[in-house]
């Protein structure tokens, strides 16, 4: 076969078509946990013909979380039912942490599924060994239990699968949730946050479904045809006619998004990976690459009530190297029916507003002082590689191994990293341990709303981005921690590294 898209010579992966983990049906529900699990009644108990209520994913709150991974099944079309991964029992994706900045938290993650896993806290400023790398696996059957300080600010993470060349299939199958952590900064604020009414989390991806209805992974191409939002297909949620946050979180295996709503009405980002911007920023248009979040807050306060509107990705017309972007249609090489195209995200019906609604958003937020440039007292350099074709995907010319470190980095040192991809494709950087500031694209201005803490980072064909980091806290001689691009594909296949903080 010669394929008529070079990036097919990158696609080296084993998996077949079809879903994994047919196994039993297990659905988990922990009664020993002691935190408060709280279900979220949606806003509108009857979604219009057509669509399907956004489902709201249950909350767990205080300082001990159980958690337990196990397959199970959703009821996504008509037939049979899909083979999932859940957390607690969810039929796809898992339960919403609420964590206080500052508080000592114990996690229990229990694996019910018939092979390893890890799981990784995406963001979090926390010791090598309790990041849930892939160092950490928990085998099939067995219970870890790390425990930390929060460190982090108020923002919107997430947990999910890190296990070296499992983390796309888990992930494929649902596996994964979202960590809020709230602090006294944030809740000072006049923001919208009643989870699920006026501050809605919302995780994107697609997927393909076989003819028996069971997600299709394939090496043909990592995008699906078919949207999901929150996991529910054509969501629909009632939103009242007030101030609505949204924290949105790209869960894609390799698609990027570009947000904004079907009325083109401007909307204000609040908030990045790692906690509040200074002040709102008003765009019209967002780009969400895998793993990043962005908070939002979309003014509904002049919508009628019985109105609606549509979030849209706006995926058409972007230059080759936009992930979603290719022209393939489904079952084709790269091919999605989502692709170059403007398709729906989330419907969205205008209810009345509550009392005592935010009607109006705060000017100034935080006072984040970022890293740059000039404060670097370190640089480096690392290269998005590849041998030719055929070839992975490569940080420097090798690949990951978890025996080898990839680079050290002297605890409280104030870094710069610049990465350059010079290679035929866009990817998603993330590192663990820190959150940074993006001080520099080669390709144009850092763009206002990515002018906060950040974990994770879009970085097209061509170009170079650099970030400042403080790496400090917790050194160790011993447990690294990852960075490594989020498409979970090309992680798969290598695009990852190790780093050592050591004591100074
Ligand atoms: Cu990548």
């Amino acid at each position: 076969m010669t394929p008529l898209n070079p990036l097919i010579q990158r696609r080296t992966f084993l998996l077949a078509g079809g879903a994994l983990m047919l196994g039993a049906c297990s659905k988990s529900s922990d009664s020993s946990s002691s935190a408060t699990t709280n279900s979220v009644a949606a806003n509108t108990s009857v979604a219009t013909e057509g669509y399907n209520t956004l489902w709201i994913p249950p909350t767990l709150t205080g300082t001990t979380f159980d958690l337990s991974v196990a397959t199970t099944t959703k009821q996504l079309h008509d037939g049979a039912a899909t083979p999932t991964i859940g957390y607690n029992g969810a039929e796809f994706w898992g339960p919403t942490l609420i964590m206080q900045k500052g508080a000592s938290v114990q996690l229990n993650v229990t694996n019910k599924l018939d092979e390893e896993t890890t799981t990784h806290w995406h963001g979090f400023h926390i010791p090598a060994e309790m990041d849930g790398g892939p160092h950490q696996t928990i085998a099939a059957g067995a219970t870890w239990s790390p425990s930390f300080e929060v460190k982090n600010n108020a923002a919107t993470f997430w947990y999910h699968p890190h296990m070296h060349e499992k983390t796309w299939t888990q992930m494929n199958q649902g596996a994964g949730g979202f960590i809020i952590v709230q602090d006294d900064t944030e809740a000072a604020l006049a923001l919208p946050r009643t989870y699920g009414v006026d501050d809605i989390p919302l995780m994107l991806t697609s997927r393909t479904f076989s003819s028996s209805n069971e997600f299709v992974l394939t090496t043909v191409t990592p995008y699906g045809d078919e949207m999901l939002t929150n996991g529910t297909l054509k969501a629909e949620v009632g939103l009242p006619a007030q101030m609505v946050r949204f924290r949105i979180l790209n869960a894609e295996i390799e698609r990027v998004y570009d947000l904004g709503f079907s009325d083109n009405r401007t909307f204000h980002v609040i908030g990045t990976d790692g906690g509040l911007l200074n002040a709102p920023v008003p765009v019209t248009t967002l780009i969400i690459a895998p793993g990043e979040r962005y908070e939002i807050v979309v003014d509904l306060t002049a919508d009628a009530v019985g109105a609606s509107l549509t979030m849209q990705a706006f995926n058409g017309g972007h230059p080759f190297g936009f992930p979603g972007g290719e022209d393939a249609a489904s079952g084709e090489v790269f091919g999605s029916s989502l692709n170059n195209t403007t398709f729906d995200v989330l419907h969205i019906n205008v209810i009345a507003a509550i009392s005592g609604a935010v009607t109006a958003l705060p000017t100034e937020l935080v006072a984040n002082t970022l890293w740059t440039a000039a404060d670097a007292t370190s640089k480096r350099t690392i290269a998005i590689t590849d041998t030719g074709p055929g070839s992975p995907f490569t940080f420097d010319d090798a690949g990951y191994s978890m025996d080898t470190i990839n680079q050290t980095v002297t605890l409280d040192t104030v870094e710069q990293w610049s990465i350059n991809n010079g290679k035929i494709f866009s990817h998603s950087f993330h590192m663990h341990d820190v959150q940074f500031s993006i001080v520099s694209r080669s390709t144009g201005e850092v763009a206002e709303y990515e002018k906060g803490w950040k974990d994770t980072f879009s970085i097209f064909i061509g170009e170079s981005v650099s970030f400042v980091a403080k790496f400090d806290d917790f050194a160790s001689t011993e447990h690294p921690f990852m960075y490594h691009c989020h498409m979970a594909n090309h992680e798969d296949e290598g695009l990852m590294g190790q780093f050592l903080v050591v004591p100074a």
